[in-house]
């Protein structure tokens, strides 16, 4: 594959861009090379600069459920785009969303519109923290919460100390209230709480962890969580930013049968459009402005163009109710090929999959945690991601996150999908072997 115009984007996109990039992981740091510059998409396919076609295995990081282009999210953004793009001013729309956002997921009374999944859980915590008058929380190592503050923060020394910030520019400050603890580990929750008796204000965690690549919480560990949260009068928040409309309509916490006391959402919510959202019991809602001191506020919060493709995608898969089983039903038979060509290779590498998320660990050891995915073989993964590249399938571009599939996908893409694994796994244990 060619990618002359690629090459050329990136190198002027690193003049004016830092990285080139407007999101880090975008930028092929960790499996090398350049990345692709995406000219249009339509279906389950992607197209690059140089006209290279991809079946699209990341669809923009989970928001684009229903394939990308879809005609009637098209159709109605473009009604709604020729009666302008914003106001700053209250709209039906809103209203609409909110209402068929509180009917969906379980553990939604009341629901702010936000810009981004960084915006929902930065205001989740600050809601939290306000309804609790605690400040500190809990997070779990591996789980990914956006870019706020509170969240860029590791296990401090000891596994039960403070954390410590991992990225430069967050104070000492904001860390000492975040504490990273393993994930599906419930003593060392028990723990933490217990040593900080009325002072957690709440506990955050993605209930489907995408963020380390796909680590399901096992079913005890959530059930357990929420015991302590209500003992404790800790506010238990689900981060439901990739799970959230996909595992299945009402996220994970319908899935595990578990119900948060919040619920931040991102990504689908949107349709592809920038929106995030928070939410959960309309005592802890009512503590935001304007009804309660918790400050937060947005220009573009529910703005009408984005609300209309998320409204529209929500409509569709509320109003469809196969539709989930159907696509899960071929993210198996993608789950289904890869465990046999592993067999066929004899290769036991960890492969987890719930619904249509799924990692391919290059590692023996069961991936639980981020110890155990920290095990992978991030190498021989680049040398896996580059085949796939070359060969017409879009991974995402680190070790460490999940695919996504779309609804869009067809047979003869599935088939593609599992003889390019093949192919790689092949290939990248053949380079191994004469290296
Ligand atoms: P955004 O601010 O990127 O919209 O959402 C942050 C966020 C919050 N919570 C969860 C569970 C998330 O997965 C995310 C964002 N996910 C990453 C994928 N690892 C987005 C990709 C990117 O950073 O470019």
């Amino acid at each position: 594959m060619q990618r002359k115009y690629s090459e050329e984007l990136f190198e002027q996109a690193k003049r004016y861009i830092p990285g080139g990039v407007n999101s880090p992981v975008r930028a092929f740091k960790s499996v090398g090379g350049n990345p692709v510059f995406i000219k249009r998409a339509k279906g389950a396919h992607l197209f690059d600069e140089d006209g290279n076609m991809y079946i699209d295995l990341i669809n923009s990081w989970g928001p684009m459920i229903l394939g990308h282009a879809y005609p009637p999210i098209i159709e109605a953004v473009y009604q709604a785009s020729i009666n302008s793009f914003s106001y700053g001013a209250p709209t039906r729309m809103e209203v609409e969303m909110a209402k068929l956002i509180c009917d969906i997921v379980p553990s939604i009374e009341k629901v702010r519109m936000v810009n981004s999944g960084t915006e929902a859980t930065m205001s989740a915590i600050r809601a939290a923290r306000g309804y609790t008058n605690r400040n500190k929380i809990i997070k779990f190592a591996g789980c990914y919460h956006g870019h706020g503050d509170s969240f860029l923060v590791e296990a401090g020394s000891g596994a039960l100390t403070f954390g410590t910030p991992n990225s430069a520019g967050v104070t000492e400050g904001t860390a000492k209230d975040t504490l990273s603890l393993p994930f599906n580990d419930i003593n060392a929750v028990k723990q933490a709480v217990a040593q900080n008796k009325s002072q957690i204000a709440a506990i955050i965690l993605e209930p489907i962890v995408g963020n380390m690549g796909c680590v399901p919480a096992e079913k005890e560990f959530l059930q357990a969580l929420r015991q302590i949260c209500t003992q404790e009068g800790i506010v238990l928040i689900f981060d439901e930013v990739m799970t959230g409309f996909r595992i299945s309509l009402g996220g994970a916490q319908e899935y595990y049968g578990v119900i948060p006391d919040m619920t931040t959402l991102g990504k689908i919510i949107g349709g592809g459009l920038p929106v995030g959202a928070y939410g959960g019991k309309a005592e802890i809602m009512d503590c935001v402005a304007p009804v309660g001191k918790v400050y937060q506020a947005g220009t573009l919060s529910g703005n009408p163009i984005a609300m209309t493709a998320g409204y529209t995608t929500l409509r569709i898969l509320a109003d469809n109710p196969d539709l989930l089983n159907q696509l899960n039903k071929k993210a198996s038979a993608i789950g289904e090929g890869i465990k046999n060509n592993l067999k066929k290779l004899g290769l036991n590498y960890q492969f987890n999959q719930v619904g249509s998320m799924f990692t391919l660990f290059f590692t023996n050891v069961p991936v639980t945690n981020l110890d155990t995915a920290m095990t992978s073989n991030t190498q021989l993964f680049a040398r896996y991601f580059q085949y796939h590249l070359n060969n017409g399938v879009y991974l995402a571009p680190s070790q460490f996150e999940a695919m996504f599939v779309s609804y869009a996908i067809s047979d003869e893409d599935i088939e593609k999908i599992i003889k390019v694994n093949y192919d790689a796994l092949v290939h990248i244990h053949e380079v191994e072997h004469t290296q």
